[in-house]
Order: C-alpha cells, then sequence, then structure tokens
C-alpha cells in the first residue's frame, strides 16, 4: 500500500481523538501515513495485535483496557514501559514486538513545555494509584520535584506503588484522609473518578499558595476536578488534552524520526470537543 498503516486499539474505541491528532501530525510534517482506530474485542487483543502487523501495518497505540497486555506481549520494551508495565505505543524491528509507553512523557512535555509549569523543587501531589498514576511516575519523578506523594482510596496501593519507584526520588504514598495538614504546588488527577463525575474525598487547605491543578481527563467542559481546584482557590486548573495531544507526538516521533509540532493540533482538537 501507498500509505503505511498506524491505529489506535482499544475497547471502546469511538471516542478516540487520536486519529485527528495524527493526520494533522502527518499532513503538517509532509508524512504518508494513515491512521484508523481498531476495535478488538475484549478476550482477543493479542490476535487483533497479531493479525495488524500480519497485514502490514507499522504501528499502534494501545488505549483501556489492553496496555498491560500490551507489556506482556512486547519482546523488548523501554526503561519507561518497564517501569510503568504498561505499552501505549507498538512498532516492529526486525520481527520483534518492541514497546515504549508515551503518557508520561506527554504530561511533562504537557506540564512543562505548553504550561510553563516548574516541576523542580516543588511539591507535587498525584491523585489514584491505577495504571494512569503508575504510566506517568518515572517521567514525574526524573523532573525533581521536592516530593511527590500519591494519594489512593486504598492507601495500600499508593503505598506499594511508591515502593516500586522509591529508588527514584522521592515519593511516598498515603490514603486521601492522611493529606490533612499538608500542602501542595501541583496537585494531578490521576483517578479515573472524574469520568463517573465525581470527586475524590480530599481534605480542604491542601493547595499550597498558587497552586496548579491537573486532570488528566479531558472533556468538552471542566472536569468536576477542576471545578473543585478553582473554589479550592487554585491559581489555575488544566485538563488533560494537551498531555493526549504529547503522547501523539511523542508516538510519532518513535515511529517516524519526526519531531511535529502541537500547540495547533491541541487547539483545533479543542474546538472539535466544543461543536
Ligand atoms: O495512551 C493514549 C493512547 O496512546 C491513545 C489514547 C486515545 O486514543 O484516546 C489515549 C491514551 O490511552
Amino acid at each position: 500500500p501507498l500509505l503505511e498503516r498506524y491505529a489506535v486499539v482499544g475497547n471502546p474505541i469511538g471516542h478516540s481523538k487520536s486519529p485527528r491528532i495524527h493526520s494533522q501530525f502527518a499532513q503538517q510534517t509532509g508524512q504518508l501515513l494513515s491512521y484508523e482506530t481498531l476495535l478488538a474485542p475484549l478476550d482477543s487483543f493479542a490476535e487483533a495485535m497479531q493479525f495488524f502487523f500480519a497485514q502490514g501495518g507499522k504501528g499502534l497505540n494501545v488505549t483501556l483496557p489492553f496496555k498491560e497486555q500490551a507489556f506482556a506481549l512486547c519482546h523488548r520494551l523501554s526503561e519507561g514501559a518497564r517501569r510503568a508495565g504498561a505499552v501505549n505505543t507498538l512498532w516492529q524491528q526486525e520481527g520483534e514486538l518492541w514497546g515504549d509507553n508515551t503518557d508520561g512523557v506527554g504530561l511533562v512535555r504537557d506540564l512543562s513545555h505548553n504550561l510553563g509549569w516548574q516541576l523542580d523543587n516543588q511539591r507535587i501531589l498525584l491523585l489514584g494509584a491505577g495504571g494512569a498514576v503508575r504510566g506517568v511516575l518515572m517521567p514525574l519523578l526524573a523532573s525533581q520535584p521536592a516530593t511527590l506523594v500519591i494519594a489512593n482510596r486504598t492507601a495500600s496501593k499508593a503505598q506499594a506503588l511508591a515502593a516500586d519507584f522509591d529508588d527514584m526520588g522521592p515519593v511516598v504514598g498515603c490514603g486521601f484522609a492522611d493529606l490533612e495538614g499538608h500542602c501542595f504546588d501541583i496537585v494531578i488527577n490521576g483517578t479515573s473518578a472524574s469520568l463517573q463525575g465525581e470527586l475524590p474525598p480530599l481534605p480542604a487547605g491542601i493547595l499550597a499558595q498558587g497552586a496548579r491543578v491537573y486532570d488528566m481527563m479531558y472533556g468538552a467542559e471542566p472536569t468536576v476536578f477542576m471545578r473543585w481546584a478553582q473554589a479550592q482557590g487554585a491559581a489555575q486548573a488544566q485538563d488533560g488534552l494537551g498531555m493526549l495531544v504529547e503522547q501523539a507526538a511523542q508516538s510519532f516521533f518513535i515511529w517516524r524520526g519526526v519531531r511535529p509540532q502541537t500547540a495547533k493540533v491541541i487547539s483545533s482538537i479543542r474546538e472539535s470537543l466544543l461543536t
């Protein structure tokens, strides 16, 4: 085929913005490629993935609920993917399946490059202890926060996660109630609560003066978490659309060796959310 094929695989997958993002990257950089959505049956991710590559597919993004399965199927992993225990970017090289995880790089790039938030020496709070949080811990710790606290409904899960990464920097895990009396410069929501319109039970007063808040979720409207942050006096509250576009840019770079510009793509996807 004339166009090299890429896709994002998940279940469900209809909501994915990845095809729009990657076709804008391709257009902008003059790369000839196609990028589609691929709905894999819940019990047949491996088969769907193998079929895609057998048909000549060049690369896949992987989204929920298949990132851990993708990780397990890879022959070669980046350090980030190994640490995350999850893969969102797949490609083949010399007959082997390679995997990386670009979510954390995407988050850090959105925070520091796009938003201009300082990360080093900051007190950072991460909410949740699931895959989304595990996936971003390595790049976040690499940006040298003063402290990184992981808070979760089940404290033991946050503590176990922190223990997996404490060779990389000052990270601890706790329950939400344990946050009482502490405050943070940056708070990042990685719970899926936002999706259901729910708020993690956070004590008041955890935002330091001038604190900035980030929700990994995104949508047409500010998330409940962003509204909570504004009511608590946050200096800024941002959703996760920039992270989505930046993780895509990093995948595109891995596959094509070209780094696309993201600012215009972020605003164009933002507009499409509103219509
Ligand atoms: O990690 C990303 C994935 O690469 C693509 C995606 C999407 O298309 O919605 C979301 C995230 O899981």
